[in-house]
This record gives structure tokens, sequence and C-alpha cells, in this order.
């Protein structure tokens, strides 16, 4: 749409596609780089059409972290009162599935921005890090908390110690990548996991991702307790209706997202 600097957005049928792009910065993300595609990622969430939201950067870069020019010179009130990065906790909260298709530099606020997106398909270029030590830093978007959860200590720490970099195939054997896909098919590859997300039934898949992220926030107990509360809810849905009735009737269930 107008207006934009740092990002292009798209939509092909049911899936939005919002590409990071400050090529001269491979996509370090500053304030309006947040500003704006936190914004557009609130606007399809809560369009009824879209049922996926696809974050994705350039060849080079999903993006090489925060605006390392920006932060620079920041003292503690600048970060405090300015709440600085505070916006991105917004994409963490979208209901609707995101998913990160991610090549080359995924690192610092960049790994963890893909972090905050349901499904993460890597190109084989893709490099993970939290490279943040090195200048000095900690990671500041979630990192500690999203990469322990996703890959445990032993990885975690070794990455955020050392400001090492992990390869697409150590990220997926560490868990943090959901598949690996040849570079060239990136694009194609995750624009058609995004379809067949957003062809399911919205109410359905929005349930299935709160009640997967509920097992990042509670015990066994509560979350088996979440879950079954949730399903028993999906048959007020007429998607399950219909689900189940294409199923019976051996055909393509028909859902109207509700
Ligand atoms: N910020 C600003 N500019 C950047 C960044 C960045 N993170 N990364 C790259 N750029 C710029 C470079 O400065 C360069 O610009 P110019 O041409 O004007 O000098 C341009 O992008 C191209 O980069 P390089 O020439 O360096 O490209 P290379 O291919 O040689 O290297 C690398 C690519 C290895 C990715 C390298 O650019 C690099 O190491 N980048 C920094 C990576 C990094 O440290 N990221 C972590 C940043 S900190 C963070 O994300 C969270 C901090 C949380 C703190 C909370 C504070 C409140």
């Amino acid at each position: 749409a107008a207006g934009h600097e740092t990002i292009l957005v798209e939509r092909t049928g049911r899936t939005a596609v919002i590409t990071l792009n400050r090529p001269e910065a491979l996509n370090a993300l500053n304030l309006r780089l947040m500003e704006e595609a936190v914004a557009a990622a609130e606007g399809f969430d809560r369009d009824p059409g879209v049922g996926c939201i696809v974050l994705t950067g350039s060849d080079r870069a999903f993006a090489a972290g925060a605006d390392i020019k920006e932060m620079q010179g920041l003292d503690y009130m600048d970060a405090y009162l300015g709440d600085w990065f505070g916006a991105w906790d917004r994409f963490a909260a979208l209901r609707t599935p995101t998913l990160a298709a991610v090549a080359g530099h995924a690192l610092g606020g960049g790994c963890e921005l893909a972090m905050m997106c349901d499904v993460l398909i890597a190109a084989d270029s893709a490099r993970f890090g939290q490279p943040e030590i090195k200048l000095g830093v900690i990671p500041g978007i979630g990192g500690s908390q999203r990469l322990t959860r996703a890959v445990g200590k032993a990885k975690a720490m070794d990455l955020c110690l050392t400001g090492r970099t992990m390869d697409a195939a150590e990220a997926e054997r560490a868990g943090l990548v959901s598949r690996i896909v040849p570079a060239a098919d990136l694009r194609e590859q995750a624009l058609a996991a995004a379809a067949e997300i957003a062809a399911m039934s919205a109410p359905a898949a929005m349930m299935a991702k709160e009640a997967v992220n509920r097992a990042f926030e509670t015990t066994l107990a509560e979350g088996v307790r979440f879950e079954r509360r949730i399903f028993h809810a999906v048959f007020a849905t007429a998607d399950q209706k219909e689900g189940m009735a294409a199923f019976t009737e051996k055909r393509r269930p028909s859902f109207v997202h509700r």
C-alpha cells in the first residue's frame, strides 16, 4: 500500500505477504519498519479474508537484526520510556497463523522475529544466530526465551554467549525450523504452505495456534484442560459440521471460516 517505506505488502487469495524491504541495511529492523510491519500485520489479522500471514525478506537477508545505527546512541531512559521494541509483542500476539519464509541472514532481532512466527520455513541459505553479545548487548525481542524454548539450553547458551550462527541444517536438527527448502523454491513453497493453512477453517486454525502456544505458558495438566475446553467449543462452528460432512460424503470441505 502507499506510504510504506520499509515493507512491501501483497495479497494472494487468503494469504497476505509482508516483505521486509530495507535492502541497503540487510532489512535491519528500525522503528519505522517495526511500526509499518506491525500495523500491516494487525490490519491483516483483523481481515476475515486473510487466513495466513507470510513474513519474508530478500534472498540475502530475512533481517540482519535490530538497526544498530539507530540504537547506538540510546540511553536507558530513551529505551525504557520509548518502550524500545515493545510493539513487536503485538506481532507475537496476532491470532491469524503466521509463517516466516527465511533466506540468508536471520540474526539478532531477525532471528527473534522469525521465532515469533508460527511456522518457520528456511531456505538452505538461511543462517540463524543471536550475535548481540558481540556488540556488548543481549537479545531484546525475546531471543533468550524463544530460542531456549525452541532448541534447549545447550544450543541457546552456545549461540547467545559466542554469537555464532547456525546454518539451516543445524537449525532444523535443533528444532528451530519447520522445513528446509532449496533457496530458489522458498517463495513458492512458503506460499503453498500458507495457502494450505489459509484454506483451513479460520477459527480452527486460530484455536490450534492458541492451544499450541499455551504449551509454552502453562503446565501439562492445565494445557490439556485448556485444549479440551477449546475442543468442545469447535462443535459450535459451522466449519466442524462442514468438515465432518465432507469427510462422510467423500468430498472436499468448503469452509466458511465460522
Ligand atoms: N543494523 C544496521 N545496519 C546493518 C545491520 C544492522 N543490524 N546489519 C547490516 N547492516 C548494514 C551494514 O552496515 C551495511 O551498510 P553500509 O553499506 O552502509 O555500510 C549493509 O547493511 C550491508 O551489510 P555488510 O556490508 O556488513 O554485509 P556483509 O554481507 O559483509 O555482512 C552481516 C552481513 C554478517 C549480517 C553483517 O552485516 C552483520 O554482522 N550485521 C550485524 C548483525 C548483528 O549484530 N545483528 C544483531 C543486532 S542487535 C539486535 O538485533 C537486538 C538487540 C536488542 C537490544 C535491545 C536494545 C534496546
